[in-house]
């Protein structure tokens, strides 16, 4: 099968650039999300790399989210094998000691909106038909509370209370209003502006850096690391519902309706 994840390591820069190629919208699959771990852990271990951009190679679509197709008519065992991808994605990009920069050029809604706020810096195309957000309410289903914890992080308490429950998508000129992106730029320039950016945070010296990083983020990422079997649990009951299962049948019917 095709790679979904395209690594390219500047060893003078000590700066990779992740690509995700995952056709047709980098929607996240078990297969995807196993993928960008694992390529995401080599980095991590390969000394010379200090930091790395987060993109995608496909036009208008930085990601769709998680695979709406991998929590529709799975089994229960499935459906917890592609949560605990799903956490650990997270937990990778959160928790890196890497710089993390994400280079949106393209819609990110929902999981894709959490892996750009896991990152440590925001550029987004400044293109009004972009959005970005956490969506799920939409769906009829409920962002976990990591993901609102990362949210309030980002955007902080009010904000985030409004734009959850109400499932906002941001445009990028919004997005970047409330704090949910730090920088637009012309499409053209997303990638050269995040190496720009990077060089920045690269000017400080990684221990302090890394400690302070971790500093910022550890509680958030503890109250995962000891309730994670709980949260599998929770999603795996949450999502076989058959209430549930009906929403996600109609979203899929509204996202394949809407071209006819
Ligand atoms: N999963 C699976 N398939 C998808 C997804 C997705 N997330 N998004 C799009 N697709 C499919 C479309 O159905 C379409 O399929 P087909 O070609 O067979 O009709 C194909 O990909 C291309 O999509 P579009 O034609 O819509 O492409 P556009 O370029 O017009 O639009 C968008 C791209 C903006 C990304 C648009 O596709 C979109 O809005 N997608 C839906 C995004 C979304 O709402 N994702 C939410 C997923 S849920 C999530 O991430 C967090 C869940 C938290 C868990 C809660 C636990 C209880």
């Amino acid at each position: 099968t095709k790679a979904k994840v395209k690594v390219d390591l500047d060893s003078s820069t000590g700066v990779a650039v992740l690509g995700m190629e995952s056709s047709p919208v980098n929607s996240l699959s078990l297969d995807f999300l196993t993928e960008f771990c694992i390529s995401l852990e080599k980095l991590e271990m390969d000394k010379s790399c200090r930091g790395v951009i987060i993109t995608s190679t496909l036009p208008k679509v930085f990601s769709a989210g998680l695979d709406i197709m991998e929590m529709y008519g799975k089994s229960p065992e499935r459906c917890g094998e592609f949560w605990k991808a799903v956490q650990e994605m997270w937990l990778k990009v959160y928790g890196s000691d890497m710089v993390t920069i994400a280079a949106i050029n393209g819609s990110s809604p929902a999981g894709g909106c959490l892996m750009a706020l896991a990152c440590d810096y925001r550029i987004m195309a400044d293109n009004p038909r972009y959005s970005i957000g956490l969506n799920e309410t939409q769906l009829g289903i409920v962002a976990p509370f990591w993901f609102k914890d990362t949210m309030i992080n980002t955007v902080g308490n009010r904000t985030a209370e409004v734009a959850l429950q109400l499932g906002l998508l941001y445009s990028a000129p919004d997005a970047l209003k409330i704090g949910l992106v730090d920088q637009l730029v012309p499409q053209d320039q997303v990638l050269t502006a995040a190496q720009e950016n990077m060089a920045k945070w690269l000017a400080i010296p990684d221990p302090a850096r890394q400690i302070t990083k971790s500093m910022m983020r550890k509680q958030t990422i503890d109250r995962l690391l000891s309730n994670r079997e709980t949260d599998i649990t929770n999603f795996v009951s949450f999502i076989t519902k058959e209430s549930i299962q009906r929403s996600l049948r109609m979203y899929l019917e509204m996202l394949k309706g809407r071209k006819a």
